[in-house]
């Protein structure tokens, strides 16, 4: 029936038989072989209820699952695909990059045209070192921010996710949020002690508390516009003030951009508030769908790096010619067209969703930069991580198991990011405001 051969022929007849979707199939085979059958937490629908959705393709703004049913994906690989999945000139490069050997563990063009292409964008990149994940990037950032200023602390805000790396695994957004897992356990206190969370965009906790430890931070790392926590951006006198403190006492500002890069702006967060962070750290969408990471700077900061430095930090995989290519074709077809388009599709939804939950006396509280927007079932403002947690998250379950009977693909917890792809069409968002007064109707 699918063409996948013998095994597959027999699988659906054996479904045929018992009335089972090939989903659930799938789900049952891989409880026993993948940890709560799957490879990243939030993805299991723990948050939400019910069981993963198996899929088979995405295509522009669809996602297709393994028995055929089709949905308006707003995950969009958690913001990676901005252009959609699979699209056409992406996978050509791809494929080309593939058929020509997919990795030298040696240098090759593409990744110099992908750090041309990054640095020409990013004002505050001049040298990119190019990693496998946001994780790394983050990692490796911190371990840069020590070895260059020869400091221990770290300074975090509560609410952001840093990827899972040991020092970043307390109070964190993401799957850390929806599970309500406040330190992560093997995160062991001698590591934990170096680093201190804030709560986010408070100004004044962060001047006293840079002041306390003025000779020991050695950074001071945010997501510039927060979308591990649903969508919650950072006051421009936030950011200000980070930039201004971390100048005052030696200490460098990451910027971690995993999300934000090349979403937000052509230049990311730092061009929409005009402020040059130290380090930034990059991911998702300059790897176009494929595994990627990055972090970059000043050209002073980023010799200390092995092999000009002794920061030492490697990878076999790094700057592979498919995910340099899948990058590049990606930051190559985004210009002012996209970003503006992306905008107007953004705010449509974003007006349609709240004027639906308000003809339908739903309390909600929507955050919204560009492409990355956060619904809140709450009646306050989210400035923070507290004002998150607020979130009905019985609320939005119902929501996302209504909209996803509708066939919209909702992020499965309360506290991550709907992205729009530019492959979302005026007609997607109108059947998707339309499923979502449906939804605040019965929730
Ligand atoms: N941490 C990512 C979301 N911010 C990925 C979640 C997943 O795939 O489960």
């Amino acid at each position: 029936m699918f063409g996948y051969g013998a095994r597959a022929a027999a699988d659906d007849a054996w479904l045929i038989s018992n009335k089972q979707n090939r989903s659930d199939y799938l789900y049952e085979r891989a409880l026993k072989v993948m940890v709560g059958g799957v490879n990243s937490p939030v993805r299991s629908f723990r948050a939400v209820g019910g069981k993963p959705i198996f899929f088979r393709k995405g295509k522009g703004s669809r996602l297709f699952d393994v028995d055929g049913k089709s949905y308006l994906d707003y995950v969009c690989s958690w913001g990676a695909l901005i252009l959609g999945h699979a699209d056409d000139e992406v996978t050509e490069a791809i494929c080309r990059a593939a058929m020509e050997g997919t990795s030298f563990g040696a240098p090759c063009e593409a990744e110099v045209k992908l750090a041309e292409e990054v640095t020409e964008r990013m004002k505050s990149v001049e040298m990119v070192r190019f990693v496998n994940s946001g994780t790394e990037a983050t990692m490796s950032a911190i371990r840069l921010a020590r070895g260059y200023t020869g400091k221990k602390k770290i300074i975090k805000f509560a609410g952001c996710y840093h990827g899972h790396y040991d020092s970043f695994l307390a109070d964190s957004g993401s799957g850390m949020a929806t599970f309500s897992i406040p330190i992560s356990a093997g995160v062991i206190d001698d590591t934990i002690k170096h680093t201190l969370t804030l709560a986010y965009n408070d100004v004044a906790m962060l001047e006293n508390v840079m002041a306390e430890w003025r000779d020991d931070v050695a950074a001071v790392i945010l997501e510039p516009i927060a979308g591990n926590m649903g969508v919650v951006p950072a006051s421009k006198e936030f950011i200000e003030k980070a930039r201004e403190l971390c100048d005052k006492y030696n200490s460098l500002l990451i910027f971690d951009e995993v999300i934000s890069g090349f979403r937000v702006a052509r230049g990311g967060a730092q061009e929409l508030y005009g402020i040059k962070p130290d380090i930034t750290c990059l991911g998702k969408i300059i790897g176009g769908g494929m595994p990627v990471g990055a972090y970059g700077g000043s050209r002073q900061i980023m010799k200390h790096i092995a092999p000009e430095g002794n920061v030492y930090q490697a990878g076999t995989l790094a700057g592979n010619p498919v995910a340099m290519s899948a990058g590049l074709a990606t930051l190559r077809k985004l210009g002012m067209q996209q970003y503006e388009q992306l905008e107007r599709l953004s705010y449509m939804l974003e007006h349609g969703i709240k004027a639906a939950a308000e003809e339908n006396k739903v309390s909600i509280s929507i955050n919204r930069v560009g492409s990355m927007i956060g619904i809140f079932f709450t009646d306050s403002d989210v400035k923070n991580y507290v004002d998150a947690r607020k979130t009905d998250a019985k609320a939005y379950s119902k929501f996302f198991h209504y909209m996803l009977t509708l066939g919209v693909y909702l992020p499965p917890s309360p506290f991550e990011t709907v992205f729009l792809s530019t492959s979302h069409s005026d007609e997607d968002i109108r059947m998707t405001v339309e499923s979502a007064s449906k939804a605040f109707q019965v929730i």
